[in-house]
């Protein structure tokens, strides 16, 4: 078996899900290579030595920089926080590493841009960690509208609802809470949550034309954890908008921190002119199916059970009717990752594919500010 050397870059929640599928992946799924935890980078020492001790990895690393240098090192895997992704992938794309990265790809499109160009000329192999792209459910609503089951695309409507950040004493900054602080974030639920519903709505559905959003910081001011001080938030706590896609569908996106009693429920459902999908990530092992073409006693909304063989990816796992989760999507990502090497072609989504989603945010920001609608800037 070929061994495949990572490097990660962070430890936190990310870091936690991407080591987690690189230990786990080839228990199940059978592949020419095996990711070796080579080396953690973090700037503390001590944190990174206890993430090494707890998760095997050989090695650690203060600095990124020295991670990269290292010849031992073939992957380059990026969990640390967004305003940092953009620096890190160009040295590694430089350095003619494979990246990994965190999603969203960057901060912005222009800053994405960059990314995408370095990996480009460095003709290394690149991913974003869209995880939801490989529940298997998910998976399955790919198939079954490429298959053509729901005819023409009318409607798509998602969202991703939190509740986390309602306390007006919850800080800004620091570990954990650096989503809160738009210099390193980017921006609030907007890059961080409705980038996953619109990777997986482009995937699903093409690429979205037109925005027209509006947005909410609830909490304007919250005590920074690095200065100590009572600063102005920047983030946005409540992000929805209205697309146009290019197939000619229309979508409602909405997403909040705000949303009491939801943990995380991102759902989305597609209406076509045969058939129309529903899915709920508190239930992430079903799909809820209507196909207008049943014979009428009989048609309904299916709940469809994801746990039979013959459902995406679940023949790796346990026997039919047993459920997996959240943690197996990352491995899902990983195995695909790996296959697509031994194939010569990493599927997506790729680096383009995380600026396609960062155009997206961008519209939707700028439209929340011009309060009109913006077109939504096409890769070339
Ligand atoms: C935020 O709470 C968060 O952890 C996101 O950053 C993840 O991308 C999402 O999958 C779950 O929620």
């Amino acid at each position: 078996m070929k061994k495949l050397n990572i490097g990660l870059v962070g430890y936190g929640f990310m870091g936690r899900t991407h080591s987690n599928a690189f230990t786990q992946v080839n228990n199940f799924f059978d592949l020419e290579y095996r990711p070796v935890l080579k080396a953690v980078c973090a700037r503390d020492a001590e944190k990174a030595r206890a993430f090494a001790t707890k998760w095997g990895y050989e090695s650690i690393e203060t600095d990124w920089r020295k991670l990269i240098e290292r010849d031992d090192i073939d992957v380059i895997d990026i969990a640390a926080p967004n305003n940092v992704h953009a620096e890190i992938a160009i040295a590694a794309a430089k350095a003619g590493k494979m990246i990994l990265c965190e999603k969203p790809l960057a901060l912005n499109g222009p800053e994405a841009e960059k990314m995408v160009a370095a990996v480009t000329k460095a003709k290394v192999p690149n991913m974003v960690w869209y995880n939801y792209r490989r529940v298997p459910a998910v998976t399955l609503a790919k198939q079954l509208i490429d298959e053509g089951r729901l005819g023409k695309i009318f409607h798509y409507r998602a969202k991703f609802l939190q509740d986390w950040t309602i306390s007006k004493d919850l800080p800004q900054g620091g570990a954990g809470l650096w989503r809160l602080d738009a210099k390193v974030a980017g921006s609030g639920v907007t890059g961080d949550l409705l980038a996953h519903c619109i990777d997986t709505a482009m995937w699903l559905n093409g690429s979205i034309d037109t925005v027209t959003a509006t947005t909410e910081t609830f909490i304007k001011e919250r005590k920074h954890t690095l200065t100590g001080k009572v600063e102005k938030v920047g983030i946005d706590d409540a992000s929805l908008f209205l697309a146009r896609f290019s197939n000619g569908s229309l979508a409602t996106f909405e997403s909040t921190r705000y949303a009491r009693g939801h943990k995380a429920l991102y759902t989305f459902e597609i209406n076509g002119e045969h058939a129309s999908i529903f899915w709920d990530l508190h239930d992430l092992h079903r799909l809820q199916y209507f196909d207008h073409r049943d014979q009428g006693a009989v048609r309904g909304w299916r709940s469809l059970h994801i746990t039979d063989s013959d459902h995406p990816y679940m023949k790796n796992w346990w026997v039919p009717g047993l459920q997996i989760g959240y943690a197996e999507t990352f491995i899902h990502q990983v195995a695909d990752f790996l296959q697509g090497l031994s194939k010569g072609k990493i599927p997506g989504p790729s680096f383009k594919d995380g600026l396609a989603t960062d155009y997206v945010t961008d519209a939707v920001l700028k439209s929340a500010k011009t309060r009109r609608w913006e077109k939504v800037k096409k890769i070339k």
